[in-house]
């Protein structure tokens, strides 16, 4: 029963939700009560904002300091008088140790303190004479004089020095010397020495108002009304005031069940979350883009004229001749990305420089002008080829910056050409194009320039799964604009299944090009304009999608789209090959950014060079096949496979927790709706040893939901945490320590709206080095 009250009671710190003044609530005494909560006005509402619940046989130690050990008053405050009894209450004991009198209290100070609110704490008292059982409030600053108590006050929500059904409220300011001012009522309240009664206080900045079980006992403004955050004090004392403690009978006990603070907030704002979170967990991907997550991990090759000058970026000014691949040979490319289980290979058709890779009809500057196969090679070419062959879809980048038509006399970009209506593709004699359909656009000459290569690229090459609109500009002539709307129009119209990657919408870069990832990679991105005004940014920052940062853009009249992560990098440094002196990342490291990325929720995209021979150099060669080789070792048997599943929240009929495990990842384990919390317990066959556990949301239907989660094993019969995270969405595979366990369970802290679950898998993955060195 407990359980479940902490359960409630951290869901609505997570949450931030009270759904109405009266809040529902578990004693720790399993008796249900009705938690009285001050009345508010109408567009307000009470948000639990601090608790304890005393649930285990710890005091929370973050959250109070045990006091002791020292004398106070007439006794003395020992640590081991304050503990927890296990059924849900604190306990102060009160008892006689020797000649001393001993007793316990804890306190807040440093670790919560606050201002405003109600604060509320049901107790029970001890029965004997002698000592004084309390709960107040407390500031450093209630010793200063002057400013009255608007500077802290004391205030005692409940003080108990008798035996009698009586208590006592009191607020205490400017010290506790000759300025000492003091204000306090005491109440009689029938049956209140037995069982449990709660005492709060309403602190609001111009009044406090005391209540008992739910009833106001004394209103003041006694000392201005304290106006700073406070501690929360919880104490026994044995003192003369409480009556002669040599006539007790001890040891005695004073029992609290918890402690809960609330604050009011405007009732829109809960409601607005709410929606928010609701609008969240409803965008969804599009097919295209969920085909594109699927791939996983992908190949960028870089390749040009930049690879026989050594240069990252050209400057448009290089004579085609010197590109000559003398022994180039894309079926050794797609071995090797086959080897690394790389399932889509992007490659640079045109990089800044503007040199083209295939046999364009529209300018000079490009392999035909080469040296290599006589002028008649063509990259891309050779590579659907390949790729068809191996099984590897295909890509595009076309850097919409091109040195060579900025440089040359007759260049297009930024030539200040009117725009006018234009057909696309341009026909070109003794070109004919096999796909007849075209397009009529306002177009200047650059722009009309980009969309007749597009066409060539998407219409002559296969089915293209990925179109590449690099950000990055070297240089820019002419004020020269691209008409982003129409490039996307057409490529949706020409190839359907590409997804459009960075300046464009359906694919974002992940905001660096050295392998790092984000611990919170979402989906569900708000851009400020609607999809088809948008201009596509580079998102850079770490926190693009957290809930605070969807309201403030929401607010602004801004949407949410569903915007996937892409982690670029090149296995070499630098995009293009260089020479062999150039560093190569070591198998660990890329490892490394493939667990991460294609275990957080984006796509890896990894960059490998050809060098001037044409080939995927030996050293990369090797990082490839150990990778591939590692991968395959690792993820080839899934130790959960024969497990059976079951969730602390079921949805009913088909959202079952073992369709978690029954391979289709269409189907989900889900929780009801506004389950932000909730477990899946997954039992093993038998013991089984691993250090990999992947999971998956099921995005497809219901996007992105899980905000923060924790792994544990069942080892040895104890639960033990092996991992802790934020989002999940496609994929997450967690790096644990190795564990022999017979059962795993996901706890998931924060969702939104409820989580879904569509595949577990546990796996061992084996010493790296092993399968390097075989
Ligand atoms: C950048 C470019 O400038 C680099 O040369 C490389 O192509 C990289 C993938 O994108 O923006």
């Amino acid at each position: 029963m407990k359980k479940l009250v902490v359960l409630c009671a951290v869901f609505w710190v997570l949450t931030s939700l009270v759904p109405s003044t009266n809040v529902r609530a578990e004693t720790g005494n399993t008796k249900r009560v009705e938690e009285y909560m001050p009345p508010i006005p109408e567009e307000k509402k009470w948000k639990l904002v601090w608790s304890d619940e005393f649930g285990g046989t710890r005091v929370d130690e973050s959250k109070w300091e045990i006091l002791g050990d020292w004398k106070r008053r007439d006794g003395f405050w020992i640590k081991e008088d304050s503990y927890l009894d296990d059924k849900g209450n604190l306990i102060l004991r009160t008892k006689k140790d020797g000649s001393r009198y001993t007793s316990g209290a804890v306190r807040t100070k440093g670790k919560f303190e606050h201002k405003f609110g109600y604060w509320v704490a049901r107790c029970k008292f001890p029965t004997q004479q002698g000592h004084w059982p309390a709960f107040w409030l407390h500031i450093g600053s209630v010793s200063s004089v002057g400013n009255q108590g608007r500077d802290g006050t004391e205030i005692d929500i409940m003080e108990k020095p008798w035996r009698e059904d009586k208590i006592t409220q009191n607020l205490h300011w400017d010290g506790y010397g000759k300025e000492h001012k003091h204000a306090g009522k005491t109440s009689t309240i029938p049956g209140v020495s037995e069982g449990f009664h709660t005492f709060g206080l309403h602190w609001m900045p111009d009044e406090y108002v005391f209540y008992v079980d739910g009833k106001v006992t004394w209103r003041s403004s006694a000392g201005g009304v304290s106006q700073v955050p406070q501690y929360i004090k919880l104490t026994e004392e044995i003192g003369k005031w409480g009556g002669d403690i040599t006539k007790a009978k001890l040891p005695d006990y004073f029992l609290t069940d918890y402690v809960r603070v609330y604050d009011m907030v405007d009732e829109d704002e809960t409601d607005a979350r709410r929606d928010i979170i609701r609008r969240a967990a409803n965008v969804r991907p599009s097919p295209r883009q969920l085909a594109w997550q699927e791939l996983e991990f992908i190949a960028f090759i870089h390749f040009g004229v930049n690879t026989f000058t050594g240069r990252e970026w050209g400057t448009g000014k290089e004579d085609p001749k010197i590109f000559n691949p003398e022994k180039l040979d894309t079926d050794q490319w797609c071995r090797m990305m086959k080897a690394a289980g790389m399932t889509q290979a992007i490659l640079t058709a045109k990089h800044h420089d503007g040199f083209c890779l295939w046999q364009t009809r529209y300018t000079k500057h490009s392999v035909a002008s080469s040296r290599w196969r006589g002028g008649r090679g063509d990259v891309l070419r050779d590579l659907v080829d390949s790729c068809k062959k191996y099984g590897i879809k295909v890509g595009v980048y076309l850097s919409p910056a091109d040195l060579y038509q900025i440089e040359s006399p007759k260049g297009l970009y930024g030539n200040l050409s009117k725009y006018s209506e234009r057909i696309i593709p341009r026909p070109v004699p003794g070109r004919p194009f096999r796909d007849k359909r075209s397009f009529k656009y306002l177009l200047d000459d650059y722009n009309e320039y980009f969309l007749n290569q597009l066409f060539e690229l998407l219409t002559e090459y296969g089915p293209i799964h990925e179109v590449w609109f690099d950000g990055a500009h070297p240089k820019r002539k002419g004020g020269q604009t691209y008409t982003y709307a129409q490039w996307y129009e057409m490529i949706r119209e020409l190839a359907p299944q590409a997804v459009i990657f960075g300046k464009g919408p359906d694919v974002r870069w992940c905001g660096n090009e050295g392998g790092g990832t984000r611990a919170a990679e979402w989906s569900i991105i708000p851009i400020s304009a609607p999809v088809d005004k948008y201009t596509w940014p580079d998102m850079t920052a770490q926190d693009l999608a957290s809930l605070p940062k969807l309201k403030d853009s929401l607010s602004r009249g801004g949407h949410l789209h569903w915007y996937p992560a892409e982690t670029n990098t090149s296995i070499r440094h630098g995009w293009f090959w260089r020479d062999e002196k150039q560093h190569v990342k070591t198998t660990e490291q890329i490892l490394d950014i493939w667990y991460r990325s294609v275990g957080g929720n984006t796509v890896f995209l990894l960059n490998i060079p050809p060098n001037r021979d044409g080939l995927f150099p030996k050293r990369d060669g090797k990082v490839l096949w150990e990778i591939g080789q590692i991968l395959r070792e690792t993820f080839k048997t899934n130790l959960a496979e024969s497990a059976t599943a079951t969730a602390s929240a079921n949805r009913g009929t088909g959202f079952e927790a073992a369709k978690a495990l029954d391979g289709d990842t269409t189907t989900c384990w889900m929780p009801p709706d506004w389950t932000a919390q909730a477990e899946l317990v997954i039992t093993l066959e038998n013991e089984k040893t691993f250090n990999r556990v992947v999971f998956q949301e099921q995005i497809r239907d219901f996007g992105q939901r899980i905000a923060k989660f924790a792994v544990d094993a069942r080892v040895d019969g104890q639960w033990r945490q092996i991992a802790e995270g934020q989002t999940v969405g496609y994929k997450k595979i967690c790096r644990t320590p190795e564990v022999k366990a017979d059962k795993v369970r996901i706890r998931i802290l924060d969702s939104r709206v409820c989580p879904t679950i569509s595949n577990f898998a546990i796996y061992h993955a084996p010493s790296i080095q092993k399968i390097i060195d075989s």
